[in-house]
């Protein structure tokens, strides 16, 4: 009997760690108001009744699972568009010999599974420290887009169900909806600068708009409560309006002023 919580506790530290890393590139550029190739990240560790049922079907002794199966740690990175996963892709390739070792990668995109499947995945070696000393454990990045990750986490939980047997009919249905997911990709894609556009719009409208509300609060902190009725007046106008650029010019008017008195302070 293996004693798998001793073992899978480093797996769950590396997908904890490579999370949180992939977590703060996203969170970088969305401070610098820049485009993220990252939507999301989720990660896993398999289940130990999967891991046993791998190891049987590629008969995988019991003393070579932690250097035969390499998606024990898993993570998982969701793009809005088929090429920001090359653009993750690049950001991965860039880390190889630093935190991380690249073994190889599988591109399900070109080369889409029979099922239908697709996502780029790279198959990793990542150091980990233990009270042990240091661990060097696999772990599987998949990158994909959302209309895959839509279509994968309905298919994974079919096939669950069925144990891969999935009926003919149904296995008919999923490929054409695998061709629905593709498709959607690429009208998204056709729309895409659009799209980014748009949101980065709303981005900088909501950082205006916080700012904005900020400091008219720090205008009363510090007791200039004419000032701020003023420009809270103005606020409430100019929202009525929903003209970006007069809202951003009050915002630096607000700004300026809260500046000036607190350098005098
Ligand atoms: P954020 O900053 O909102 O992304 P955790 O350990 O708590 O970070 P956990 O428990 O593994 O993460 O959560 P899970 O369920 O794996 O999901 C990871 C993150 O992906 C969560 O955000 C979810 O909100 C987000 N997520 C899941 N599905 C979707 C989706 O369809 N669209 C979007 N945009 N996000 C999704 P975080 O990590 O809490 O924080
Ligand atoms: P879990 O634990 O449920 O997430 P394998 O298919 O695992 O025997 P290999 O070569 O080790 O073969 O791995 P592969 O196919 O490169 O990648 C394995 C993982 O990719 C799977 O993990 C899925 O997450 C995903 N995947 C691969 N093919 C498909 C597919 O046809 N449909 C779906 N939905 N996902 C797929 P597991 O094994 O499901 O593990």
């Amino acid at each position: 009997m293996r004693q798998w919580k001793k073992i899978l506790i480093t797996y769950e530290q590396a997908v904890e760690e490579l999370k949180v890393k992939f977590k703060a590139i996203r969170s970088e550029l969305r401070l610098m108001n820049e485009y993220s190739p990252i939507e999301f990240i989720t990660g896993r560790v398999k289940r130990v009744s999967s891991i046993i049922e791998k190891a049987k079907k590629y008969e995988i002794a019991d003393h070579e699972i932690e250097e035969k199966i390499e998606d024990i740690a898993g993570i998982r990175i969701m793009c809005q568009f088929v090429d920001d996963i090359y653009k993750v892709l690049e950001l991965i390739r860039e880390r190889d010999g630093k935190d991380l070792k690249i073994q190889y990668e599988k591109d399900y995109i070109k080369n889409q599974k029979e099922s239908g499947y697709r996502s780029y995945h790279v198959i990793i070696k990542y150091p980990i420290q233990t009270a042990f000393g240091q661990k060097e454990i696999f772990a599987e990045i998949q990158i994909r887009t959302l209309a895959m990750n839509f279509w994968a986490t309905i298919e994974h939980s079919i096939n669950y169900k069925y144990k891969k047997n999935i009926p003919k009919k149904i296995k008919e249905r999923l490929k054409k909806s695998a061709e629905a997911a593709h498709q959607l990709d690429e009208e998204m894609w056709q729309i895409r600068d659009e799209v980014i556009n748009a949101q980065k719009l709303f981005e900088v409208k909501s950082d205006t708009v916080s700012s904005v509300v900020n400091n008219i609060q720090m205008l009363r902190v510090i007791g200039k409560d004419v000032e701020a009725d003023q420009f809270q007046k103005e606020f409430d106008d100019t929202w009525d309006i929903g003209n970006f650029m007069e809202l951003k010019k009050l915002g630096d008017r607000i700004k300026y002023i809260v500046d000036k008195y607190q350098a005098f302070e």
